[in-house]
Protein backbone atom coordinates (compact mmCIF):
# COMPACT_ATOMS: atom_id res chain seq x y z
CA UNK A 1 0.00 0.00 0.00
CA UNK A 2 1.39 3.68 -0.78
CA UNK A 3 1.57 6.62 1.19
CA UNK A 4 -1.41 8.03 2.79
CA UNK A 5 0.05 11.53 1.72
CA UNK A 6 -2.88 13.35 1.22
CA UNK A 7 -1.67 15.04 -2.34
CA UNK A 8 -0.72 11.96 -3.20
CA UNK A 9 -3.57 9.65 -2.99
CA UNK A 10 -5.31 6.90 -5.28
CA UNK A 11 -9.22 7.95 -4.12
CA UNK A 12 -11.57 10.40 -2.21
CA UNK A 13 -14.36 8.99 -0.88
CA UNK A 14 -16.86 12.10 0.02
CA UNK A 15 -19.45 10.22 2.86
CA UNK A 16 -19.43 7.34 6.06
CA UNK A 17 -22.64 5.68 5.45
CA UNK A 18 -22.85 2.24 4.23
CA UNK A 19 -21.75 2.80 0.37
CA UNK A 20 -18.49 4.88 1.41
CA UNK A 21 -17.36 2.70 4.16
CA UNK A 22 -17.73 -0.46 2.06
CA UNK A 23 -16.09 1.70 -0.36
CA UNK A 24 -13.24 2.31 1.50
CA UNK A 25 -13.09 -1.59 2.53
CA UNK A 26 -12.53 -2.62 -0.87
CA UNK A 27 -10.10 -0.26 -1.88
CA UNK A 28 -7.83 -0.59 1.10
CA UNK A 29 -8.21 -4.10 0.71
CA UNK A 30 -6.96 -3.89 -2.98
CA UNK A 31 -3.88 -1.66 -1.58
CA UNK A 32 -4.96 1.82 -3.10
CA UNK A 33 -4.31 4.62 -0.85
CA UNK A 34 -8.40 6.13 0.02
CA UNK A 35 -9.64 8.46 2.52
CA UNK A 36 -12.86 9.16 3.44
CA UNK A 37 -14.43 12.78 4.41
CA UNK A 38 -17.30 13.04 6.42
CA UNK A 39 -19.29 15.81 7.78
CA UNK A 40 -20.42 14.28 10.73
CA UNK A 41 -18.68 13.07 13.74
CA UNK A 42 -19.28 9.53 13.52
CA UNK A 43 -20.03 7.14 10.83
CA UNK A 44 -23.61 6.38 9.25
CA UNK A 45 -24.46 8.89 6.71
CA UNK A 46 -28.53 8.59 6.45
CA UNK A 47 -28.60 6.76 9.81
CA UNK A 48 -26.44 9.28 11.52
CA UNK A 49 -28.52 12.31 10.58
CA UNK A 50 -32.02 10.86 10.78
CA UNK A 51 -32.55 10.46 14.55
CA UNK A 52 -36.33 11.50 14.56
CA UNK A 53 -38.68 9.89 16.48
CA UNK A 54 -40.14 6.16 14.80
CA UNK A 55 -37.15 5.90 12.28
CA UNK A 56 -36.81 2.87 11.77
CA UNK A 57 -35.62 0.96 7.79
CA UNK A 58 -38.37 -0.35 5.87
CA UNK A 59 -36.57 -3.11 4.34
CA UNK A 60 -36.56 -5.91 6.69
CA UNK A 61 -33.53 -6.17 8.62
CA UNK A 62 -32.56 -9.32 7.25
CA UNK A 63 -32.05 -7.89 3.63
CA UNK A 64 -30.98 -4.07 4.62
CA UNK A 65 -27.60 -5.21 5.61
CA UNK A 66 -24.07 -6.46 3.74
CA UNK A 67 -23.46 -9.83 2.88
CA UNK A 68 -19.56 -9.53 1.58
CA UNK A 69 -18.29 -10.66 4.59
CA UNK A 70 -19.99 -14.67 5.93
CA UNK A 71 -18.28 -13.52 9.07
CA UNK A 72 -19.94 -10.35 9.73
CA UNK A 73 -23.37 -12.02 8.61
CA UNK A 74 -22.88 -14.65 11.64
CA UNK A 75 -21.88 -11.66 13.97
CA UNK A 76 -24.83 -9.92 13.86
CA UNK A 77 -28.75 -10.29 15.17
CA UNK A 78 -31.42 -7.85 14.18
CA UNK A 79 -33.42 -7.89 17.26
CA UNK A 80 -37.21 -7.19 14.66
CA UNK A 81 -37.99 -7.49 11.63
CA UNK A 82 -37.86 -3.83 11.27
CA UNK A 83 -34.71 -2.33 12.26
CA UNK A 84 -34.90 1.18 14.24
CA UNK A 85 -32.30 3.70 13.76
CA UNK A 86 -30.37 3.20 16.65
CA UNK A 87 -29.56 -0.70 16.18
CA UNK A 88 -28.85 0.23 12.27
CA UNK A 89 -26.49 2.98 13.41
CA UNK A 90 -24.92 0.49 15.94
CA UNK A 91 -24.58 -2.11 13.47
CA UNK A 92 -22.62 0.57 11.31
CA UNK A 93 -20.61 1.25 14.00
CA UNK A 94 -20.06 -2.78 14.81
CA UNK A 95 -18.47 -2.70 10.77
CA UNK A 96 -16.16 0.22 10.82
CA UNK A 97 -14.97 -1.34 14.32
CA UNK A 98 -14.53 -4.38 13.12
CA UNK A 99 -12.99 -3.43 9.43
CA UNK A 100 -11.07 -0.67 11.35
CA UNK A 101 -12.24 1.75 9.14
CA UNK A 102 -11.94 4.73 11.31
CA UNK A 103 -8.20 5.34 10.59
CA UNK A 104 -9.19 6.51 6.72
CA UNK A 105 -12.14 8.49 7.99
CA UNK A 106 -11.40 12.68 8.18
CA UNK A 107 -14.53 13.29 10.41
CA UNK A 108 -16.60 16.34 10.95
CA UNK A 109 -15.27 17.52 7.14
CA UNK A 110 -16.77 18.72 4.21
CA UNK A 111 -16.01 18.47 0.81
CA UNK A 112 -16.35 21.92 -0.69
CA UNK A 113 -15.18 21.34 -4.06
CA UNK A 114 -13.24 18.97 -5.94
CA UNK A 115 -12.06 19.91 -9.48
CA UNK A 116 -10.34 17.49 -12.07
CA UNK A 117 -7.16 18.91 -13.25
CA UNK A 118 -6.67 18.00 -16.88
CA UNK A 119 -3.12 18.37 -17.21
CA UNK A 120 -1.86 15.74 -14.37
CA UNK A 121 -5.03 14.09 -14.60
CA UNK A 122 -6.05 13.81 -10.67
CA UNK A 123 -8.84 15.38 -8.78
CA UNK A 124 -8.01 18.53 -6.21
CA UNK A 125 -10.33 17.96 -3.37
CA UNK A 126 -10.88 21.05 -1.01
CA UNK A 127 -12.00 20.77 2.48
CA UNK A 128 -14.05 22.90 4.95
CA UNK A 129 -10.80 23.29 6.89
CA UNK A 130 -8.78 25.27 4.72
CA UNK A 131 -7.12 22.06 2.92
CA UNK A 132 -6.78 20.70 -0.24
CA UNK A 133 -6.08 17.01 -1.00
CA UNK A 134 -5.35 15.61 -4.28
CA UNK A 135 -6.61 11.90 -6.05
CA UNK A 136 -6.93 9.95 -8.91
CA UNK A 137 -10.18 9.11 -8.25
CA UNK A 138 -13.08 11.19 -6.85
CA UNK A 139 -15.98 9.32 -5.56
CA UNK A 140 -19.35 9.89 -4.13
CA UNK A 141 -20.81 8.12 -1.76
CA UNK A 142 -23.49 11.27 -0.40
CA UNK A 143 -26.52 9.39 -0.36
CA UNK A 144 -30.14 9.94 -2.65
CA UNK A 145 -31.90 11.48 0.55
CA UNK A 146 -29.11 13.92 2.07
CA UNK A 147 -30.00 17.17 1.36
CA UNK A 148 -32.94 17.90 3.65
CA UNK A 149 -35.13 20.49 2.33
CA UNK A 150 -36.64 23.34 4.80
CA UNK A 151 -39.43 24.79 2.61
CA UNK A 152 -38.54 28.58 2.40
CA UNK A 153 -41.59 29.50 4.74
CA UNK A 154 -41.91 33.16 5.24
CA UNK A 155 -41.23 33.81 9.22
CA UNK A 156 -39.33 31.07 10.27
CA UNK A 157 -36.41 32.92 11.48
CA UNK A 158 -39.28 34.73 13.77
CA UNK A 159 -40.34 31.51 15.57
CA UNK A 160 -39.80 31.44 19.54
CA UNK A 161 -40.07 27.99 19.88
CA UNK A 162 -37.73 24.98 19.23
CA UNK A 163 -37.82 23.50 15.44
CA UNK A 164 -36.29 20.38 13.87
CA UNK A 165 -35.80 18.86 10.67
CA UNK A 166 -36.37 15.28 11.03
CA UNK A 167 -33.34 14.49 8.28
CA UNK A 168 -30.92 16.26 10.28
CA UNK A 169 -31.96 15.57 13.91
CA UNK A 170 -30.19 16.54 17.17
CA UNK A 171 -28.34 14.39 19.06
CA UNK A 172 -29.73 15.22 22.28
CA UNK A 173 -32.90 14.19 23.64
CA UNK A 174 -35.47 16.14 22.24
CA UNK A 175 -38.29 16.74 24.73
CA UNK A 176 -42.18 16.83 23.44
CA UNK A 177 -43.80 16.26 26.80
CA UNK A 178 -46.24 19.12 28.11
CA UNK A 179 -45.39 20.84 24.56
CA UNK A 180 -47.93 21.94 21.70
CA UNK A 181 -46.56 20.40 18.37
CA UNK A 182 -46.58 21.09 15.16
CA UNK A 183 -45.36 18.39 12.19
CA UNK A 184 -45.22 19.35 8.65
CA UNK A 185 -45.49 17.22 5.81
CA UNK A 186 -46.69 13.46 5.68
CA UNK A 187 -44.58 11.43 3.77
CA UNK A 188 -42.33 8.35 4.76
CA UNK A 189 -40.94 10.42 7.58
CA UNK A 190 -43.91 12.07 9.11
CA UNK A 191 -45.58 9.04 8.87
CA UNK A 192 -43.18 7.32 11.22
CA UNK A 193 -42.63 10.30 13.17
CA UNK A 194 -46.39 10.75 13.83
CA UNK A 195 -47.44 8.07 15.94
CA UNK A 196 -44.36 8.13 18.28
CA UNK A 197 -44.55 11.90 19.08
CA UNK A 198 -48.37 12.03 19.74
CA UNK A 199 -48.08 9.30 22.40
CA UNK A 200 -45.53 11.99 24.43
CA UNK A 201 -46.66 15.40 23.23
CA UNK A 202 -49.40 17.70 25.36
CA UNK A 203 -51.49 17.76 21.12
CA UNK A 204 -49.87 17.42 17.96
CA UNK A 205 -51.23 19.08 14.89
CA UNK A 206 -50.36 17.51 11.45
CA UNK A 207 -50.49 19.78 8.78
CA UNK A 208 -51.13 18.04 5.93
CA UNK A 209 -51.01 19.04 2.00
CA UNK A 210 -51.29 15.47 -0.05
CA UNK A 211 -52.78 12.45 1.97
CA UNK A 212 -50.68 9.52 1.57
CA UNK A 213 -51.09 5.79 0.67
CA UNK A 214 -49.82 3.08 3.43
CA UNK A 215 -50.39 0.07 4.98
CA UNK A 216 -49.32 -1.38 7.85
CA UNK A 217 -45.46 -2.59 8.62
CA UNK A 218 -46.69 -5.57 10.94
CA UNK A 219 -43.35 -5.16 12.78
CA UNK A 220 -42.44 -8.54 15.03
CA UNK A 221 -39.66 -9.12 17.34
CA UNK A 222 -36.84 -11.49 15.73
CA UNK A 223 -36.95 -15.31 16.65
CA UNK A 224 -33.54 -16.71 17.21
CA UNK A 225 -34.66 -20.14 15.11
CA UNK A 226 -36.05 -17.87 12.28
CA UNK A 227 -32.58 -16.10 11.97
CA UNK A 228 -30.86 -19.17 12.37
CA UNK A 229 -32.70 -20.74 9.01
CA UNK A 230 -31.84 -17.31 7.53
CA UNK A 231 -28.69 -17.69 8.33
CA UNK A 232 -28.35 -20.80 6.78
CA UNK A 233 -29.68 -20.03 3.55
CA UNK A 234 -28.25 -16.42 3.09
CA UNK A 235 -26.61 -17.96 -0.11
CA UNK A 236 -29.45 -18.75 -1.68
CA UNK A 237 -31.11 -15.62 -0.04
CA UNK A 238 -27.83 -13.17 -1.22
CA UNK A 239 -29.04 -14.53 -5.45
CA UNK A 240 -32.08 -14.09 -4.88
CA UNK A 241 -31.69 -10.44 -3.53
CA UNK A 242 -28.81 -9.46 -6.34
CA UNK A 243 -31.05 -10.66 -9.20
CA UNK A 244 -34.57 -9.48 -8.02
CA UNK A 245 -36.50 -6.03 -8.73
CA UNK A 246 -35.98 -4.28 -5.82
CA UNK A 247 -32.90 -6.22 -4.18
CA UNK A 248 -35.69 -7.75 -1.67
CA UNK A 249 -36.51 -11.45 -2.51
CA UNK A 250 -39.67 -11.56 -3.59
CA UNK A 251 -41.32 -11.85 -6.89
CA UNK A 252 -44.67 -9.96 -7.86
CA UNK A 253 -47.58 -12.31 -9.08
CA UNK A 254 -47.63 -12.44 -13.16
CA UNK A 255 -51.61 -11.58 -13.26
CA UNK A 256 -53.69 -8.79 -14.27
CA UNK A 257 -55.99 -7.74 -11.59
CA UNK A 258 -58.06 -7.61 -14.22
CA UNK A 259 -57.95 -11.28 -14.56
CA UNK A 260 -59.25 -12.26 -10.72
CA UNK A 261 -63.41 -11.34 -9.99
CA UNK A 262 -63.54 -8.67 -7.33
CA UNK A 263 -64.31 -11.27 -5.10
CA UNK A 264 -60.98 -12.86 -5.65
CA UNK A 265 -59.27 -9.40 -5.16
CA UNK A 266 -60.67 -8.19 -2.17
CA UNK A 267 -59.35 -11.61 -0.77
CA UNK A 268 -55.57 -11.16 -2.49
CA UNK A 269 -55.74 -7.41 -1.02
CA UNK A 270 -57.07 -8.47 2.46
CA UNK A 271 -54.08 -11.24 2.52
CA UNK A 272 -51.45 -8.67 1.57
CA UNK A 273 -52.87 -6.24 4.21
CA UNK A 274 -52.73 -8.56 7.10
CA UNK A 275 -49.10 -9.86 5.89
CA UNK A 276 -47.91 -6.36 5.68
CA UNK A 277 -44.57 -4.85 4.47
CA UNK A 278 -43.20 -3.18 1.62
CA UNK A 279 -44.21 -4.77 -1.56
CA UNK A 280 -47.21 -7.25 -0.25
CA UNK A 281 -49.62 -4.78 -2.25
CA UNK A 282 -47.90 -3.51 -4.76
CA UNK A 283 -46.58 -7.24 -5.41
CA UNK A 284 -50.63 -8.61 -5.84
CA UNK A 285 -51.03 -7.84 -9.36
CA UNK A 286 -48.37 -7.12 -12.13
CA UNK A 287 -50.45 -3.97 -13.76
CA UNK A 288 -50.60 -1.59 -10.55
CA UNK A 289 -48.13 0.69 -11.34
CA UNK A 290 -49.04 0.42 -15.13
CA UNK A 291 -52.83 1.14 -16.07
CA UNK A 292 -54.54 3.91 -14.24
CA UNK A 293 -57.61 1.55 -13.70
CA UNK A 294 -55.85 -1.08 -12.60
CA UNK A 295 -53.97 1.16 -10.32
CA UNK A 296 -57.87 2.92 -9.11
CA UNK A 297 -58.52 -0.46 -7.73
CA UNK A 298 -55.68 -0.96 -5.21
CA UNK A 299 -55.84 2.42 -4.38
CA UNK A 300 -59.79 2.42 -3.67
CA UNK A 301 -59.06 -0.68 -1.57
CA UNK A 302 -56.58 1.24 0.55
CA UNK A 303 -59.05 4.50 1.06
CA UNK A 304 -61.60 1.76 2.34
CA UNK A 305 -59.25 0.59 4.80
CA UNK A 306 -58.37 4.32 5.82
CA UNK A 307 -62.12 4.59 6.15
CA UNK A 308 -62.57 1.90 8.29
CA UNK A 309 -59.82 2.80 10.99
CA UNK A 310 -60.82 6.37 11.24
CA UNK A 311 -63.67 7.22 13.62
CA UNK A 312 -64.80 10.72 12.06
CA UNK A 313 -65.77 10.12 8.79
CA UNK A 314 -64.46 14.01 8.17
CA UNK A 315 -61.26 13.27 9.49
CA UNK A 316 -61.19 9.88 7.47
CA UNK A 317 -61.90 12.27 4.09
CA UNK A 318 -59.31 14.77 4.36
CA UNK A 319 -56.73 11.49 4.80
CA UNK A 320 -57.89 9.72 1.43
CA UNK A 321 -55.36 9.63 -0.90
CA UNK A 322 -55.92 10.82 -4.82
CA UNK A 323 -52.70 10.52 -6.49
CA UNK A 324 -52.08 6.78 -8.35
CA UNK A 325 -51.10 4.20 -5.64
CA UNK A 326 -47.35 3.81 -5.42
CA UNK A 327 -46.14 6.37 -7.73
CA UNK A 328 -44.82 8.68 -4.31
CA UNK A 329 -42.66 6.25 -2.75
CA UNK A 330 -44.42 3.42 -0.89
CA UNK A 331 -45.10 3.54 2.81
CA UNK A 332 -45.99 1.26 5.53
CA UNK A 333 -46.54 2.39 9.20
CA UNK A 334 -47.01 1.03 12.66
CA UNK A 335 -50.49 2.89 13.98
CA UNK A 336 -50.53 5.86 11.78
CA UNK A 337 -54.23 6.17 10.93
CA UNK A 338 -55.12 4.70 14.35
CA UNK A 339 -53.09 8.15 15.46
CA UNK A 340 -56.15 10.09 14.42
CA UNK A 341 -58.58 8.87 16.77
CA UNK A 342 -56.64 10.34 19.56
CA UNK A 343 -57.97 13.16 21.40
CA UNK A 344 -54.38 15.20 21.29
CA UNK A 345 -54.20 14.95 17.64
CA UNK A 346 -55.79 17.34 15.23
CA UNK A 347 -55.31 17.14 11.32
CA UNK A 348 -55.16 20.38 9.11
CA UNK A 349 -55.64 20.27 5.26
CA UNK A 350 -52.88 22.78 3.99
CA UNK A 351 -53.75 21.82 0.38
CA UNK A 352 -57.12 23.90 0.95
CA UNK A 353 -55.48 26.42 3.42
CA UNK A 354 -52.19 26.83 2.82
CA UNK A 355 -49.55 27.96 5.10
CA UNK A 356 -48.72 31.87 4.93
CA UNK A 357 -46.00 32.40 7.23
CA UNK A 358 -44.47 31.30 10.76
CA UNK A 359 -45.36 33.44 13.63
CA UNK A 360 -42.78 34.29 16.85
CA UNK A 361 -46.09 31.54 17.99
CA UNK A 362 -46.66 29.17 15.63
CA UNK A 363 -47.81 28.61 12.20
CA UNK A 364 -50.66 30.83 10.26
CA UNK A 365 -52.61 28.89 7.37
CA UNK A 366 -54.97 31.27 4.92
CA UNK A 367 -57.99 30.34 7.33
CA UNK A 368 -56.20 30.03 11.17
CA UNK A 369 -53.51 30.66 13.40
CA UNK A 370 -52.37 27.20 15.27
CA UNK A 371 -49.86 28.02 18.63
CA UNK A 372 -47.16 25.64 18.59
CA UNK A 373 -43.45 24.84 21.33
CA UNK A 374 -42.49 22.96 18.64
CA UNK A 375 -42.00 22.60 15.07
CA UNK A 376 -40.93 19.52 13.25
CA UNK A 377 -40.50 19.85 9.29
CA UNK A 378 -40.87 15.99 7.90
CA UNK A 379 -40.65 17.99 4.40
CA UNK A 380 -38.23 15.75 2.73
CA UNK A 381 -35.21 16.22 0.38
CA UNK A 382 -33.70 17.67 -2.46
CA UNK A 383 -33.05 13.70 -3.27
CA UNK A 384 -30.42 12.41 -5.53
CA UNK A 385 -29.10 16.02 -7.42
CA UNK A 386 -28.95 17.54 -4.28
CA UNK A 387 -26.15 16.22 -2.20
CA UNK A 388 -24.14 17.04 -5.59
CA UNK A 389 -24.83 20.17 -6.06
CA UNK A 390 -24.05 21.03 -2.26
CA UNK A 391 -20.02 20.40 -3.59
CA UNK A 392 -18.92 22.52 -6.70
CA UNK A 393 -17.61 19.47 -8.69
CA UNK A 394 -15.75 21.14 -12.15
CA UNK A 395 -14.66 18.77 -14.48
CA UNK A 396 -12.93 19.18 -17.49
CA UNK A 397 -12.99 23.13 -19.06
CA UNK A 398 -14.03 24.00 -15.63
CA UNK A 399 -18.05 22.87 -16.21
CA UNK A 400 -19.60 22.32 -13.26
CA UNK A 401 -21.74 19.16 -12.58
CA UNK A 402 -24.81 21.62 -11.73
CA UNK A 403 -24.32 23.56 -15.12
CA UNK A 404 -24.36 20.49 -16.81
CA UNK A 405 -27.65 19.14 -14.85
CA UNK A 406 -28.54 22.50 -13.38
CA UNK A 407 -32.21 23.97 -13.92
CA UNK A 408 -34.15 22.76 -17.06
CA UNK A 409 -31.36 20.41 -18.27
CA UNK A 410 -31.90 16.49 -17.38
CA UNK A 411 -29.60 15.11 -16.00
CA UNK A 412 -27.40 12.61 -17.83
CA UNK A 413 -25.05 10.06 -16.34
CA UNK A 414 -24.02 6.57 -17.63
CA UNK A 415 -25.47 3.69 -15.72
CA UNK A 416 -26.03 6.06 -13.05
CA UNK A 417 -22.27 5.21 -12.06
CA UNK A 418 -20.42 8.16 -14.45
CA UNK A 419 -21.24 11.25 -16.28
CA UNK A 420 -18.96 12.66 -19.54
CA UNK A 421 -17.09 15.36 -18.32
CA UNK A 422 -15.89 14.22 -14.90
CA UNK A 423 -13.35 11.82 -15.70
CA UNK A 424 -12.08 9.15 -12.62
CA UNK A 425 -15.32 10.36 -11.30
CA UNK A 426 -17.97 7.70 -10.43
CA UNK A 427 -20.97 7.90 -8.08
CA UNK A 428 -22.39 5.33 -5.61
CA UNK A 429 -25.78 5.07 -5.99
CA UNK A 430 -26.35 8.25 -8.39
CA UNK A 431 -29.58 9.29 -10.36
CA UNK A 432 -30.39 7.15 -13.01
CA UNK A 433 -29.13 3.97 -11.02
CA UNK A 434 -31.82 1.95 -9.38
CA UNK A 435 -30.99 2.04 -6.30
CA UNK A 436 -33.15 4.56 -4.58
CA UNK A 437 -36.19 2.24 -5.41
CA UNK A 438 -34.64 -0.38 -4.16
CA UNK A 439 -32.96 -2.42 -1.02
CA UNK A 440 -30.00 0.03 -0.86
CA UNK A 441 -27.72 -2.42 0.65
CA UNK A 442 -28.15 -4.75 -2.56
CA UNK A 443 -27.57 -1.60 -4.61
CA UNK A 444 -24.73 -0.16 -2.78
CA UNK A 445 -22.97 -3.18 -2.50
CA UNK A 446 -23.31 -3.98 -6.04
CA UNK A 447 -21.87 -0.49 -6.86
CA UNK A 448 -18.95 -0.28 -4.60
CA UNK A 449 -17.86 -4.01 -6.35
CA UNK A 450 -18.68 -2.57 -9.88
CA UNK A 451 -15.94 0.47 -9.17
CA UNK A 452 -13.63 -0.98 -7.34
CA UNK A 453 -13.19 -3.66 -9.71
CA UNK A 454 -13.20 -1.16 -12.57
CA UNK A 455 -10.47 0.61 -10.40
CA UNK A 456 -8.44 -2.84 -10.15
CA UNK A 457 -9.28 -3.30 -13.62
CA UNK A 458 -7.53 0.44 -14.68
CA UNK A 459 -4.58 -0.37 -12.27
CA UNK A 460 -4.06 -3.73 -14.00
CA UNK A 461 -4.07 -2.53 -18.02
CA UNK A 462 -2.25 0.82 -16.77
CA UNK A 463 -4.77 2.70 -17.69
CA UNK A 464 -4.82 5.90 -16.05
CA UNK A 465 -8.41 7.69 -17.21
CA UNK A 466 -11.59 6.70 -17.38
CA UNK A 467 -14.33 8.59 -18.84
CA UNK A 468 -18.16 8.05 -20.00
CA UNK A 469 -18.73 8.65 -23.95
CA UNK A 470 -21.43 11.15 -24.43
CA UNK A 471 -23.32 8.60 -26.35
CA UNK A 472 -23.00 5.87 -23.90
CA UNK A 473 -24.90 8.42 -21.60
CA UNK A 474 -27.32 10.10 -24.03
CA UNK A 475 -28.42 6.84 -24.53
CA UNK A 476 -28.64 5.24 -21.28
CA UNK A 477 -30.76 8.69 -20.24
CA UNK A 478 -32.66 7.92 -22.97
CA UNK A 479 -33.41 4.53 -21.67
CA UNK A 480 -34.21 5.29 -18.35
CA UNK A 481 -37.00 7.93 -19.19
CA UNK A 482 -38.59 5.41 -22.10
CA UNK A 483 -39.11 2.83 -18.82
CA UNK A 484 -40.30 5.63 -16.90
CA UNK A 485 -42.63 6.39 -19.21
CA UNK A 486 -44.50 3.49 -19.61
CA UNK A 487 -45.15 3.63 -15.87
CA UNK A 488 -47.39 5.74 -13.76
CA UNK A 489 -44.46 7.38 -12.42
CA UNK A 490 -43.95 10.15 -14.22
CA UNK A 491 -47.60 11.23 -14.10
CA UNK A 492 -47.20 12.25 -10.33
CA UNK A 493 -45.39 15.39 -8.59
CA UNK A 494 -43.14 13.47 -6.52
CA UNK A 495 -39.45 13.79 -5.22
CA UNK A 496 -38.26 11.42 -8.13
CA UNK A 497 -39.59 13.16 -10.39
CA UNK A 498 -37.70 16.46 -8.73
CA UNK A 499 -41.21 18.29 -8.31
CA UNK A 500 -40.42 18.98 -4.56
CA UNK A 501 -38.19 21.48 -4.84
CA UNK A 502 -38.58 24.90 -6.01
CA UNK A 503 -37.00 25.84 -9.63
CA UNK A 504 -35.75 22.00 -9.64
CA UNK A 505 -35.25 20.66 -13.37
CA UNK A 506 -38.12 18.05 -13.53
CA UNK A 507 -37.41 14.66 -14.62
CA UNK A 508 -37.46 11.14 -13.62
CA UNK A 509 -34.02 10.29 -12.29
CA UNK A 510 -34.51 6.58 -11.50
CA UNK A 511 -33.83 3.07 -13.76
CA UNK A 512 -36.79 1.24 -13.32
CA UNK A 513 -35.74 -2.08 -15.33
CA UNK A 514 -34.79 -3.81 -11.60
CA UNK A 515 -31.60 -4.07 -9.59
CA UNK A 516 -31.28 -7.82 -11.55
CA UNK A 517 -31.05 -6.22 -14.86
CA UNK A 518 -29.08 -3.62 -13.87
CA UNK A 519 -26.32 -5.88 -12.35
CA UNK A 520 -26.39 -7.80 -15.71
CA UNK A 521 -26.18 -4.26 -18.07
CA UNK A 522 -22.88 -3.35 -15.48
CA UNK A 523 -21.18 -6.76 -15.69
CA UNK A 524 -21.71 -6.86 -19.85
CA UNK A 525 -20.30 -3.23 -19.80
CA UNK A 526 -17.20 -4.16 -17.88
CA UNK A 527 -17.23 -7.83 -19.46
CA UNK A 528 -16.07 -5.77 -22.68
CA UNK A 529 -13.31 -3.41 -21.28
CA UNK A 530 -16.08 -0.69 -20.22
CA UNK A 531 -17.62 -0.12 -23.11
CA UNK A 532 -19.24 2.86 -23.24
CA UNK A 533 -15.92 4.42 -21.89
CA UNK A 534 -13.13 5.56 -22.92
CA UNK A 535 -9.85 4.66 -21.39
CA UNK A 536 -6.83 6.58 -21.45
CA UNK A 537 -2.91 4.81 -20.98
CA UNK A 538 -1.03 6.31 -18.14
CA UNK A 539 2.23 8.21 -20.06
CA UNK A 540 4.54 5.81 -18.19
CA UNK A 541 2.85 2.98 -19.82
CA UNK A 542 2.76 4.81 -23.42
CA UNK A 543 6.75 5.34 -22.82
CA UNK A 544 6.91 1.39 -21.93
P1 LIG B 1 -41.03 13.16 1.49
O1 LIG B 1 -41.48 11.83 1.09
O2 LIG B 1 -40.51 14.07 0.43
O3 LIG B 1 -42.25 13.87 2.25
C1 LIG B 1 -42.25 15.24 2.51
C2 LIG B 1 -43.60 15.67 3.03
O4 LIG B 1 -43.57 17.05 3.31
C3 LIG B 1 -44.72 15.46 2.01
O5 LIG B 1 -45.87 15.11 2.68
C4 LIG B 1 -44.84 16.84 1.40
O6 LIG B 1 -46.08 17.11 0.80
C5 LIG B 1 -44.61 17.70 2.60
N1 LIG B 1 -44.20 19.07 2.25
C6 LIG B 1 -43.06 19.43 1.59
N2 LIG B 1 -43.03 20.78 1.45
C7 LIG B 1 -44.16 21.25 2.03
C8 LIG B 1 -44.70 22.54 2.18
N3 LIG B 1 -44.07 23.62 1.69
N4 LIG B 1 -45.88 22.68 2.83
C9 LIG B 1 -46.52 21.59 3.30
N5 LIG B 1 -46.06 20.34 3.18
C10 LIG B 1 -44.90 20.17 2.54
O7 LIG B 1 -39.88 13.09 2.60
P2 LIG B 1 -39.68 12.02 3.77
O8 LIG B 1 -38.57 12.50 4.60
O9 LIG B 1 -40.95 11.70 4.43
O10 LIG B 1 -39.25 10.72 3.02
C11 LIG B 1 -38.13 10.74 2.15
C12 LIG B 1 -37.65 9.36 1.88
O11 LIG B 1 -36.86 8.90 2.98
C13 LIG B 1 -38.68 8.31 1.77
O12 LIG B 1 -39.32 8.29 0.57
C14 LIG B 1 -37.89 7.05 2.04
O13 LIG B 1 -37.19 6.66 0.88
C15 LIG B 1 -36.94 7.48 3.08
P3 LIG B 1 -46.34 16.80 -0.78
O14 LIG B 1 -46.49 15.31 -0.88
O15 LIG B 1 -45.11 17.29 -1.51
O16 LIG B 1 -47.54 17.57 -1.11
Amino acid sequence: QKSNSLTDLDAVIVGAGFSGLYMLYRLREAGFSTRVFEAGDNVGGTWYWNRYPGARCDVESIYYNYTFSEELLKEWNWSAKYAEQPEILSYINFVADKFDLRRDVQFNTRVLSARFDEKKNRWNVQLNNGKTVSAQYFITAVGCLSASNVPKFKGLETFKGEWYHTGHWPHEKVEFKGKCVGIIGTGSSGIQAIPVIAKEAEHLTVFQRTPQYSSPARNVPNDPDYLEGIRKNYIEIKEKMRHSITGIPETPRNISVFDDSPNERQRVFEEAWKKGGLLSLSYTYNDLSITPEANEIVAEFIRSKIRETIKKPEVAEKLLPRFYYGTKRTIIDTDYFETYNRDNVSLVDVKKAPIQEITASGVRTADAEYKLDMIVFATGFDAMTGPLFKMDIRGKDGVSLKEKWGAGEQTRTYLGLGTAGFPNMFMLTGPESPSVLSNMMVSIEQHVEWVSDCINYMRDHKQEVIEVKDEAENTWSKHCREIADQTLFTKTDSWYMGANIEGKARGFQIYLGGVGTYRKICDEVAGKGYEGFTLTASEESVVN
